[in-house]
Formats: C-alpha cells, sequence, structure tokens
C-alpha cells in the first residue's frame, strides 16, 4: 500500500499519518506537492478524480481516497484497538463525532480558508464576506464542545479515537489560517494540550 499526502498544515492527509502513528502502522509515504497543482496532474487525478489529497493506493492497484473512510478501511486490516470503537454503541458515537467534527466545524473552517485566505484567493472567486460570516457559528460550536468536553476526556468518550484525530487537524489547521479557540473555553483547551502531547499529533 501506499499513501500519497502532502506535508502539513494540510489537514486531511494528516488524519492518516496521525491514524498511522497510534496503530504503529507503517505504510510507504509520497508526497504531492499541492502548491504546484501535482493533485490536479492527470495522473493523479487517475487515482481520485476528485484531485484531493489524502489517497491510499492498495496492493491490487485500487484507490480509497476520503481521510475517515482511509483510515476505517487501515483501522479493520491492522491489529491493535480499534480507533473507531469496540462496541455497537461506541462505533456510533465515535461516527456521529466524526459527522459533527466535519460538519459543524470543519465545514466552517473551509469556507474561511477558501473565502478569505491569501493562499486560495487564484483559486476561485472569493466572497470575502460569506467567508467572514463563518466566525461566529464557529464560536458558537467551540462554546458547546466547551460543555461537552468538561464531561470527559475526550471527544466521543472515555477513550482516544477517530474523532479526536479529526478534531485535533481540524482545530491545529483552524489555528494555522487564524481561527483561534476562544479564551474562554477551556475544556477544549485542556483536551487540545492531551492530545497535542500524544507523540502521534508529531505527525
Ligand atoms: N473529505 C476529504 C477532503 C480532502 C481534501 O479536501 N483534501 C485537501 C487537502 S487537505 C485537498 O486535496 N484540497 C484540494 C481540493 O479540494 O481541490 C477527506 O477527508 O479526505
Amino acid at each position: 500500500m501506499k499513501l500519497y499526502g502532502e506535508d502539513n498544515p494540510a489537514p486531511n492527509p494528516r488524519r492518516v499519518r496521525i491514524f498511522l502513528a497510534e496503530k504503529g502502522v507503517q505504510v510507504e509515504l509520497e508526497r504531492v506537492p499541492m502548491r504546484e497543482r501535482a493533485h490536479k496532474s492527470p495522473a493523479f487525478l487517475a487515482r481520485n478524480p476528485l484531485g484531493q489529497l489524502p489517497v491510499l493506493e492498495l496492493d491490487d492497484g485500487g484507490h480509497l481516497s476520503e481521510s475517515v473512510s482511509i483510515c476505517r478501511y487501515l483501522d479493520d486490516v491492522s491489529p491493535g484497538p480499534s480507533l473507531f470503537g469496540e462496541t455497537a454503541l461506541e462505533r456510533a458515537r465515535i461516527d456521529m463525532w466524526i459527522r459533527r467534527i466535519e460538519f459543524q466545524l470543519m465545514a466552517p473552517i473551509g469556507q474561511i480558508w477558501r473565502h478569505t485566505h491569501p493562499l486560495t484567493a487564484a483559486l476561485l472567486t472569493q466572497y470575502r464576506d460569506f467567508g467572514e460570516s463563518n466566525r461566529p457559528r464557529i464560536a458558537q460550536i467551540y462554546a458547546w464542545l466547551d460543555d461537552e468536553l468538561r464531561e470527559r476526556p475526550f471527544i466521543a468518550g472515555d477513550r482516544y479515537s477517530m474523532a479526536d484525530i479529526v478534531a485535533l487537524t481540524t482545530m491545529d489547521f483552524g489555528l494555522f489560517i487564524g481561527v483561534e479557540m476562544p479564551p474562554g473555553a477551556a475544556a477544549v483547551r485542556e483536551w487540545h494540550e492531551r492530545v497535542s502531547a500524544r507523540p502521534s499529533a508529531q505527525a
């Protein structure tokens, strides 16, 4: 297997690298330089017609994209405790939180990235007001997450899971583009310190 990815701050390839580090699994890595638009080259589009990273190349030559789906596959074919949950309820809770983080936090952060950041200005028509309009929603989501994280140490429960990986990579990408964790969100900040201290967070 080979994982096509990009260095930080690209959040989605990082999810898979953190996942691999947590599982202690090694996969060949190949960097696809996004600033050179290598992810939109015909050779790469043959691997993922959406031209997005990461992509996992399978031993039979097939490809998987979508960071969470790649991790779910690797989780199923690798030994060790699952980062997607062991019981039906745990699996559903982790899945619920992955979806919540993706839709409630990653989506508005992505709109700020696309519509306000200088690095994306040449790629689309930016609607700056629309981009900025996502900030209040993000503040609300951080307040909600802060309430949740007062109740438990990790995003989906008592155990570190794929939901923590999705949240960490999302929030770190937010920090990269200037979306801060609100100063009052103490439980979120403590959680962030806790998961950032894990060796996998260096990925
Ligand atoms: N939902 C996808 C998102 C993938 C994605 O947007 N990757 C970024 C890099 S972090 C990318 O390739 N962006 C280029 C584009 O969307 O054209 C996933 O989880 O893998």
